[in-house]
């Protein structure tokens, strides 16, 4: 398995309830080693390229307030299968899937806020690495 990049993020929710520390030091234990990462608010644009793929979806509109409606922590982290291990992490999307033990299995209890946003795939994630970072890595 290759060495790999993915882009996470810290919802405003979990920057909010003071959860960063916590999501770092998970995936720092788990090996993993970050290259980037940024404290911002996220302009509308930015949201809507993010989430470009979710544009016809019903709550398209309430997706992109929250994740502009306060500071996210945006990260890049790399090791091998991180991609995958790191959704793995992070617990599936509802939050009656997501066990406890997952950083959304522990934090998050709607859909909508839940914690943490991070890459699904390779394409996706050198897509938002590009969106966020650029070339601005270590
Ligand atoms: O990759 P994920 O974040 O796990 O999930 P996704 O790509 O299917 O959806 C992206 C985000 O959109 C998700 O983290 C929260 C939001 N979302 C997904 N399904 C729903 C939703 N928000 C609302 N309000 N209702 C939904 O059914």
């Amino acid at each position: 398995m290759a060495i790999e990049q993915t882009f996470l993020m810290v919802k405003p929710d979990g920057v909010e309830r003071q959860v960063v520390g916590d999501i770092v030091d998970r995936f720092e234990r788990r090996g993993f080693v970050m290259k980037g990462a940024k404290l911002m608010v996220i302009p509308k644009e930015l949201a809507e390229k993010h989430y470009a793929e979710h544009a016809e979806r019903p709550f398209f509109g309430e997706l992109v307030d929250f994740i502009t409606s306060g500071p996210v922590f945006a990260m890049v982290w790399e090791g091998e299968n991180v991609i995958k291990l790191a959704r793995t992490m992070m617990g599936a999307t509802k939050p009656e899937e997501s066990n406890p033990g997952t950083i959304r299995g522990d934090y998050a209890t709607t859909v909508s806020h839940n914690i943490i946003h991070g890459s699904d795939s390779l394409a996706s994630a050198e897509r938002e690495i590009g969106l966020f970072f650029g070339e601005d890595l270590v």
